[in-house]
């Protein structure tokens, strides 16, 4: 993989971890630590390995990909916003009531999401038969799974594979995020699917084992997943759960927290973004990097009212809003062109 091609790479992926911060805060609930461990994946996934048309998510011929660890749905989504299937703003809306993006991903409400998941071990199940159908229709389409390490616990995925192995699903491809951690703790203390390569051997795939954070790696798994034939793929990746924030890396109470203002702020401070509109970056200049202005859902409702300080420009301005940090922002003014917060 060429180095500029790496560096777009570990970009998108840094849109990804930020999408699933602002998700998770914005909801004040979710799963940050097994999004984050998965986040490169996602984002190799979405910019690299499948073939999908953002502007046609129900396009027959697509790849699919099944999040059979459901909980992690944040990073999907953040990776489904970055590649154009429905607007980053929605990230926000994360376990609102009406919004398209639940807990866990539902097929028939986000574009981009191939199958309803969330218990753990049915997912896999889906994506055998997905690929099963494939060979039937004689489409040439791959089916992808993740499961996460612990999620192998569950007795479904092992049937799953067999049946894989039976059918001879060589457009199948399993990944599972081996970031040794699940809800309560370890996984290995908790009840150890170790080792997890063998067993796969056993139940009939062709393994690789990856750094599941470096994309030159994946490559090399995803191209020898697409010329096996006649058994299934497996890639194993070795990640970190909560990779990318220090404080939640390899900790399992990260599992299913959101970040708390602090928390996001410190976490949102980590990557060097530059923001993109001005009221942001006055927020950034005095309040640091990752705050914003708090921006009205609704403007119904606050007093507003024009005056023109130019003869070409009309502003409006709304009082009592500002950075969404330090709250001193007085004054919001917005025009057609700008934002600008006087914090
Ligand atoms: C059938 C079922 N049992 C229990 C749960 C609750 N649950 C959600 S996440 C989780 C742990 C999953 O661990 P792992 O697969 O390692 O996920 P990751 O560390 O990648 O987030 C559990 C037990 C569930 N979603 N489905």
């Amino acid at each position: 993989m060429s180095p500029e091609e790496k560096r777009r790479l570990a970009r998108l992926a840094c849109q990804v971890r930020m999408g699933i911060l602002e998700a998770t805060h914005a909801a004040r609930s979710g799963h940050p630590g097994g999004s984050l461990s998965a986040a490169d994946l996602f984002t190799y996934l979405y910019f690299k390995e499948l073939n999908i048309d953002p502007s046609r998510p129900d396009w027959e011929e697509r790849d699919r990909f099944v999040l059979s660890k459901g909980h992690t749905a944040p990073g999907l989504y953040a990776a489904l916003a970055a590649r154009g299937f429905f607007p980053k703003e929605d990230l926000l809306t994360l376990r609102k009531i009406g919004s398209h993006l639940q807990g866990h991903p539902n097929m028939n409400l986000t574009p981009g999401v191939d199958m309803s998941t969330g218990s753990l071990g049915q997912g896999i199940s889906a994506a055998a038969g997905m690929a099963l159908m494939a060979k039937h229709q004689h489409k040439s389409l791959r089916v992808y799974a993740l499961l996460g390490d612990g999620e192998i616990q569950e007795g479904q995925p092992w049937e799953a594979f067999m049946f894989a192995h039976h059918y001879q699903l060589d457009n199948l491809c399993v990944i599972i995020d081996n970031n040794h951690l699940q809800i309560d703790g370890p996984v290995e203390q908790v009840m150890s699917p170790y080792p997890i390569p063998d067993k796969l051997r056993a139940f009939g795939f062709e393994v690789q084992e990856i750094d599941g954070h470096d994309f030159d790696q994946m490559e090399q798994a995803f191209a020898r997943a697409r010329s096996v034939r006649g058994v299934p793929f497996c890639i194993i990746m070795s990640t970190v759960k909560g990779k990318g924030v220090p404080f939640m890396e390899d900790q399992a109470s990260w599992h299913g927290k959101a970040p708390n203002d602090e928390e996001y702020a410190q976490a949102m401070s980590l990557p060097l973004r530059r923001p993109r509109s001005w009221a942001r970056r006055m927020c950034w200049a005095v309040c640091g990097p990752g705050t914003g202005p708090i921006i009205p859902t609704r403007w119904a409702g606050s007093r507003r009212w024009r005056g023109s300080i130019s003869s070409t420009i009309t502003l409006s301005f709304s009082p009592g809003l500002g950075c969404e940090t330090c709250r001193r922002g007085s004054l919001w003014w917005t025009s057609f062109a700008a934002q600008i917060c006087f914090c």
